[in-house]
């Protein structure tokens, strides 16, 4: 199948701004749907609000279109009842990490079957431009027009650190290797967060004078480096992209199943 076979044409145009990173995100979610050959019935698509949370809306799955930043909620509750279903919860930084933090942190605890991908763009773009909890500190936003004082999460330890099973960082500038490590985290059969970064060239870029959204591609090309990369030892304020942690553990819906088997073999033989 082609690309525009996975798209609702009839949602088109689509409303994110000319040179934002979020088409080039859901361009390599779907490219790694079609290479790993998933039926459109099998998959389930769950955001919350935000720009990047309008992606279910342009995506022709099972897609579900929330609250901000209860995306993983719903999820969880889809694959709950569904474990089935490949279940891929696409998010903004603030709605993963804001509003939505508490259960970002709690399905990677549990090892819940889902896909998370961080669009992180350093700001809250729908609501125009307020910093986010992945802003740096001393960057520019409409709330904060002398710079931040708050220190931003770095998503990948907060995702470690709760237990995630799949932990990985990319870049827009980074596409082939964005659908492949997609591509592996929808594999995985455990809490997968995906962080990628992107650009907000409207808000972020504009009031941190980053030029245009090819200006800040290079900078991510230029500000990154593969996990292990000489380069960080010398230049330690560069950002390292790849897979952090991929480890096979008790997944949540399969033990929540065996838990239920057993129960219920206990009612029938009347133990407590
Ligand atoms: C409960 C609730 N609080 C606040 C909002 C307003 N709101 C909508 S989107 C958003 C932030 C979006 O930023 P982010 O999640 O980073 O996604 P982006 O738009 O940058 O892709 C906020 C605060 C809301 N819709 N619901
Ligand atoms: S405001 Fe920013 S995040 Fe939202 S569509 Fe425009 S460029 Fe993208």
């Amino acid at each position: 199948m082609a690309v525009r076979d996975y798209i609702r044409k009839r949602f088109f145009p689509q409303i994110w701004c000319p040179g934002c990173g979020h088409g080039t995100v859901m361009g390599g979610l779907i490219r790694a749907i079609e290479q790993l050959g998933l039926d459109k019935n099998e998959v389930v698509v769950i955001s919350g609000i935000g720009c990047s949370s309008r992606m279910p809306g342009y995506l022709d799955f099972h897609t579900m279109h929330t609250l901000h930043g209860r995306a993983l909620a719903f999820a969880m509750g889809v694959k709950m009842g569904r474990p089935e279903l490949t279940v891929i919860v696409p998010m903004g930084d603030g709605d993963a990490a804001a509003i939505g933090g508490n259960h970002l942190i709690h399905a990677a605890r549990r090892n819940i079957d889902l896909t998370a991908i961080v669009m992180n763009n350093s700001i809250y773009g729908m609501t125009g431009g307020q910093f986010s909890p992945m802003t740096p500190f001393g960057d520019k936003a409409t709330t904060a027009p002398s710079g931040t004082i708050d220190h931003a999460f770095d998503l990948v330890e907060l995702a470690k650190g709760s237990g995630a099973s799949f932990v990985a960082r990319t870049t827009t500038y980074h596409t082939k290797e964005m659908i492949s490590i997609v591509l592996k985290a929808i594999e995985h059969q455990g809490f997968s967060m995906v962080e990628i970064i992107t650009q907000c060239p409207t808000y972020y870029g504009r009031k941190n004078k980053l030029g245009n959204a090819v200006d800040m591609m290079k900078h991510f090309k230029e500000g990154t480096v593969p996990i292990g990369s000489k380069k960080k030892a010398k230049y330690p304020q560069l950002i390292e992209r790849g897979i952090f942690v991929e480890e096979r553990r008790p997944e949540y819906s399969a033990s929540y199943l065996q838990f239920l088997k057993k129960c219920q073999g206990k009612q029938s033989t009347g133990e407590n």
